[in-house]
């Protein structure tokens, strides 16, 4: 991309500037068009304080949207665009503390059915593209909406401008996988990292002890799955509100498939034409790592491009003992490829595509055992894997594409994951 360099302004100038522009946003009047809206929230910080009786079941909470640094398995740190979080702040620190806060993915976005939810978006400008004015949004894809207002498209709903907020309303009436990436400018915001998990857990899971289920018989006796809530061992949480427990489940782990093209990510942070139709992810991830920092709990580390905030916070490393029932909640935000992900020697079972329980017309179970499964971008599936009878031991998730086990020119790594299962 030599050859194409149009502006040779070097970084740090363009902080310095970006900073100045930050500063003026900060003290300029459009500063009070940030604007929480919680119920029960009396600071401005997304948390409400006190409780409201009109909202009995609600969460709250705010999400800046900006740039930001990642670190690749291999050490390469590439420019970013996303999502952090930016609950807990007070509304008039946001932009300061939103700024260069991008993770990738996003803030997890984990909610219960039934829920009102209240998401918060600050749009807190780009510190490394001073010269960007894009607004962002935030579009539930796949989650059914009341009002076409708040899903995102910026075609027919409203967008964020630098230095503003938009309250979106949710009202979560159906559970199920779903993920949360911005509309604005799509293939370029969800490249450069505009992406995060987002879940409905069901409402099942709240029923009082000893409600009789349905008829279904389960696999297992142990489970008792006519009835919820019976035994605290064996859990009572279910994917679905499925109506016969056929979908408990005893541990999460909300996973999503992508990819990062560095060249791309490059061009971006230099001010450079987008290479749009040479696109290659050659950083394939699984929540926003390559392996094996896919198996790092928590955090991956400061990044000092960051100011020294964590920008990788959402680990994909499976543990689960013998006999639990492992729920993966598989999303695919990525914009250039399909994927296939296998699991070696523990059979999966598919209880759920695209945020739906998987029953025939008539009620039917259509659930299936497979030990690969291939999405594309905008795709999800609700995977459990039994671990009854499984020996204990480290097993892998990873991507069929043996060429997606790599982190940019660094061989062995990638799109690939541990599922750790002790006695
Ligand atoms: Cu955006």
């Amino acid at each position: 991309m030599k050859s194409l360099r149009i502006d040779n302004h070097s970084t740090p100038r363009r902080w310095i500037l970006g900073a100045f522009l930050m500063v003026l946003l900060q003290v300029a009047p459009a500063a009070a068009d940030i604007k929480v809206q919680c119920p029960g929230d009396l600071n401005g910080d997304a948390i409400p304080d006190v409780a409201d009786p009109e909202h009995p079941q609600m969460k709250c909470m705010h999400l800046g949207a900006g740039d930001g640094f990642l670190r690749m398995a291999d050490g390469k740190v590439i420019y970013m665009f996303g999502f952090g979080n930016l609950t807990g702040v007070p509304e008039g620190m946001s932009m300061m503390a939103g700024m260069l806060g991008a993770n990738a993915p996003g803030p997890t976005i984990a909610l219960d059915q039934g829920d009102e939810f209240f998401l918060t978006l600050t749009n807190v400008g780009m510190l490394v593209r001073p010269d960007l004015f894009d607004p962002h949004t935030v579009h539930f894809h796949g989650f059914p909406h009341a009002a076409a207002v708040f899903d995102g498209m910026p075609d027919a709903s409203i967008s964020v401008n630098m230095g503003s907020s938009l309250t979106y309303y949710y009202n979560v009436v159906r559970e199920g996988t779903y993920m949360y990436h911005c509309h604005v400018e799509a293939t370029e915001h969800m490249q450069m990292g505009m992406l995060g998990q987002l879940y409905v857990r069901a409402a099942q899971n709240r029923l009082p002890d000893g409600t009789v289920l349905g008829s279904h018989i389960h696999s297992n006796p142990d489970w008792s799955a006519t009835v919820a809530n019976d035994d605290p061992l064996v859990g009572d949480k279910y994917v679905y509100s499925d109506g016969d427990g056929s979908t408990i489940y005893d541990v999460e782990i909300p996973i999503q498939l992508g990819g990062f093209d560095a060249d791309f990510h490059d061009a971006s942070e230099q001010v450079q034409p987008l290479p749009f139709a040479l696109m290659n992810d050659r950083y394939p991830v699984l929540n926003g790592r390559g392996y094996p920092d896919t198996i790092v709990p928590g955090s991956l580390e400061p990044r000092p491009e960051s100011g020294g905030k964590t920008t990788q916070n959402v680990s994909a490393r499976v543990e689960a003992k013998v006999g639990d029932r492992i729920l993966l909640r598989i999303s695919d935000l990525n914009v250039t490829r399909y994927h296939t992900l296998v699991s070696l020697g523990l059979p999966m079972t598919v209880v759920g595509k695209d945020a739906r329980l998987l029953r025939g017309p008539t009620g039917e179970n259509m659930f299936y055992q497979t030990r690969s499964l291939t999405l594309g971008g905008g795709e999800s599936y609700d995977v459990i894997i039994d671990t009854t009878g499984i020996e204990a031991g480290t097993y892998f998730l990873y991507a069929g594409q043996l060429n997606l086990l790599s982190n940019g020119d660094e061989d062995f790594g990638g799109m690939m994951t541990e599922i750790i299962i002790s006695e």
